[in-house]
């Protein structure tokens, strides 16, 4: 045992932990945040346990019916937690200039003083900010354990919470020590809900703290995050790591971090073709990721997923692109998963899941809105996410939702019935398409092939998409979200795009195959206000499309913005979608589209500082094709 005593507290590092910057950082942590105790988690099944029971016992919680749903729990989150804070999301790095205009920035002395050291007379946030509760120490590997590709991170927390949830997300346990080694590096995570307990003071079933900070210092490449225990706010794991930090160490590597699921999909004769594609937050990657073909006119076709979240992409010596699921588990959204809109993501939720803010059944299953669409009907009464009574009549009343809309399942990726072979792969798999989406109800055609890398990325560059309930703040406006990065770049935006127009020049100069990049909208609505394309399963029309545009079996349309399908060329067996139907959601109308010029215009004017000159001029060239 390696036991030096900080204020009181024995370190009592495993005798496995032998890597002296992290035991002297950890040391170092425990005397600013002053926990009562510490715990080191080891990953086993045996610590899972307990440390749910753990939760159970102190009411963060319910565990639900074994017979309904084995080994499963129920947390509901203080009704001001429900969400990831971009406004107390924050890029420190040393010239602001790094984080650019699109992230919020304090300089990393400045923020350490606040965090850390204290201002003149003002306690730092950090300062005993743990009292009363354990530290525990979580060990992970963001990828598969020791591939080159993989990185590995170590977060400190106050919440049993973040510990189990980790352990489903991440590659979590002590195996991590014997890759990390003696010096190995790792990116060290801070987090505390903020809540110190004075003695003999009761705790909360969710403790967190109004104020909160979701700090990340790009060059030291550290993360420390305070007052929230929600998803990507505490799982440090995932947009902090893995998409803020690691885009910053792709960009300086060679490679890249990107908001993207990846996916395999094999077609009749054997052959396989991977896809990752981008979203932002609550546009249903995860669906995607889990598509089931039609069962008309797709027989023999299998999609299998990799991730559902976060691709880390590495061009390779043998002249292609691979990538790699980051993460071991999905933090999905709940309301709107069913069995007809991703029926292999029902099946993993059968067991060993936590869901966080859906709604209690009276017989201690879990219920969210879209669930009544599997046959059952609304349920007769339920407790909402907020430990209310949840009635149909209560609902029709007062518009109470029994699930809160960004409300979640942590599962792990070997639940999924549809997992990829390859998925815990050390070396990736090798990327054919990229593929860039929001959430439009106009404007924005269902499928384009760029015709170039340049125009690729512009159409990335410029994505647009309607706000979801995945991050706090209004809901259902249009805002630019580039490469579904928006909230998730580590660095400046524009430097971003450059990484990635210099990506096409290295991979090409080193005999590198590109890619193919397409834009998709799957939610163009009608004059009704209904969506026009059906999506979900219907989606494999789209990616067959696109598979026969890589064999160069489909010839498509060329349009002021990129090719098009021709309508004969998508595979419609089994769904009645006319040719006014396709043609509603391809059009391109023009005084639309001088519109949505006039936003790419004012995203760059705002990227302005740094923005690539190509972009400006691929502008032009499509206003040119467009004739708008
Ligand atoms: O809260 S998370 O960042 O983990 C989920 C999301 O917004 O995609
Ligand atoms: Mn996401």
């Amino acid at each position: 045992m390696n036991s030096p005593v900080i204020q009181g507290i024995h370190l009592n590092a495993p005798s496995y932990v032998k890597n002296a910057r992290l035991i002297a950082w950890v040391a170092d942590m425990v005397a600013l945040t002053k926990p009562d105790a510490i715990y080191w988690c080891d990953g086993s099944d045996e610590e899972y346990q307990r440390l749910c029971q753990q939760l159970v016992d102190a009411g963060t919680f319910t565990k639900l019916n074994p017979a309904k749903r084995p080994n499963s729990f129920l947390a509901c989150s203080d009704p001001s937690d429900v969400a990831r804070v971009e406004d107390r999301t924050y890029i420190c790095s040393e010239n602001r200039d790094n984080a650019g205009p699109t992230n919020n920035w304090m300089a990393p002395a400045d923020m350490r003083a606040l965090l850390q050291t204290g201002k003149a007379g003002e306690k730092a946030l950090f300062d005993g900010c743990m009292k009363g509760r354990t530290m525990y120490v979580v060990p992970f590997s963001m990828g598969p354990l020791g591939s080159h590709i993989a990185h590995i991170g170590i977060e400190l927390s106050d919440s049993p919470y973040v510990a189990v949830n980790q352990r489903i997300m991440t590659r979590m346990g002590k195996a991590v020590y014997d890759v990390l080694g003696v010096n190995g590096a790792f990116v060290p995570c801070v987090h505390t809900v903020g809540a110190p307990l004075e003695a003999g003071q009761a705790d909360v079933k969710w403790p967190c703290n109004k104020t909160k900070y979701i700090v990340h210092y790009p060059e030291t490449r550290e993360i420390w995050s305070y007052g929230s225990g929600y998803g990507g706010n505490a799982l440090l794991g995932k947009k902090c790591f893995a998409l803020r930090i690691a885009s910053n160490m792709g960009r300086d590597q060679g490679w890249l971090a990107e908001h993207m699921l990846i996916l395999g999909v094999t077609n009749p004769a054997g052959k396989k073709y991977h896809v990752a594609a981008a979203f932002p937050s609550a546009c249903g990657k995860t669906n995607f990721s889990m598509l089931v073909p039609p069962e008309a006119g797709f027989a023999g076709w299998t999609v299998t997923t990799i991730g559902d979240d976060i691709a880390w992409v590495k061009p390779h010596a043998d002249g292609k692109m691979y990538a790699i699921n980051p993460e071991a588990g999905y933090f999905g959204v709940a309301p709107g998963t069913n069995m007809h809109t991703n029926p292999n993501c029902m099946r993993s939720l059968d067991k060993n899941v936590i869901f966080t803010n859906v709604a209690l059944t009276d017989d201690g299953d879990v219920w969210w809105e879209g669930m009544e669409k599997d046959g059952g009907g609304l349920p007769d009464h339920l407790i909402d996410w907020q430990g209310k009574d949840w009635t149909p009549a209560i609902a029709k009343e007062t518009g109470a939702k029994a699930a809160h809309p960004n409300s979640r399942f942590t599962v792990a990726a070997t639940n999924n019935p549809a997992l990829d072979p390859e998925w815990d792969n050390p070396n990736g798999v090798a990327i054919d398409a990229f593929i860039f989406g929001g959430r439009r109800s106009t404007t924005v055609p269902l499928v384009t092939e760029a015709r170039s890398w340049m125009e690729g990325v512009y159409m990335a560059a410029t994505m647009g998409s309607e706000t979801t309930a995945a991050a706090v703040g209004q809901m259902g406006v249009v805002r630019r979200d580039p490469f579904a990065m928006l909230p998730f770049c580590g660095y400046n935006m524009s430097d971003y795009f450059q990484h990635w127009l210099d990506m096409e020049h290295k991979l090409e100069e080193s005999g590198h195959t590109l890619p193919k990049i397409y834009c998709v909208n799957w939610f163009r609505k009608g004059d009704d206000g209904k969506f026009v394309w059906p999506g979900y399963g219907d989606n494999m029309r789209v990616l067959k499309w696109m598979i026969d545009r890589i064999e160069g079996t489909a010839k498509g349309t060329a349009t002021g913005f990129g090719v098009a399908p021709q309508y004969g060329e998508i595979n419609w067996t089994g769904l009645d979608f006319s040719q006014a139907q396709f043609d509603s959601v391809t059009s391109l109308d023009k005084d639309a589209w001088k519109q949505e010029f006039t936003l790419h215009a004012e995203l760059f004017t705002q990227l302005a500082h740094h923005l690539p000159k190509e972009l400006v001029a691929t502008k032009a060239q499509l206003e040119q094709n467009l004739a708008v």
